[in-house]
């Protein structure tokens, strides 16, 4: 019955650290503990969704709540570009069941 909390859950909830860029009532954004680019942020969702197949119509205005910030903290962290990703599924290359957008940027 209960299920275990996402890791992220865990830094949401100040169980472990993380090192915290932005944080509002509906999500929180964390430096990726594996760097892939100079800037790597991880776009989260306080509400523990797994993946993107979980996603429901109730969804729509957090979705459009964290695609908001992108450009937002992109510019913050000085960049004129970046990338995004959602990994989805295992074979999609998901290693962490709490959804999240990764913004990666050089
Ligand atoms: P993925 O599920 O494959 O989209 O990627 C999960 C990302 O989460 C991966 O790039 C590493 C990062 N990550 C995993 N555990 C932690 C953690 O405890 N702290 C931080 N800051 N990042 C983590």
């Amino acid at each position: 019955m209960n299920q275990e909390k996402s890791i992220f859950s865990k830094i949401i909830d100040r169980e472990i650290p993380a090192q915290i860029e932005y944080e509002d009532e509906k999500c929180i954004v964390i430096h990726d503990i594996n760097k892939k680019a100079r800037v790597h942020l991880l776009i989260i969702p306080k509400k523990e969704i797994p993946t993107l197949f979980a996603l429901t119509p109730q969804d729509k205005d957090l979705m459009a709540h964290m695609m908001l910030l992108l450009p937002q903290l992109a510019s913050a962290q000085g960049l004129d570009g970046f990338k995004t990703q959602i990994n989805t599924g295992e074979s999609g290359g998901q290693e962490v069941f709490h959804l999240h957008i990764h913004l990666l940027g050089n």
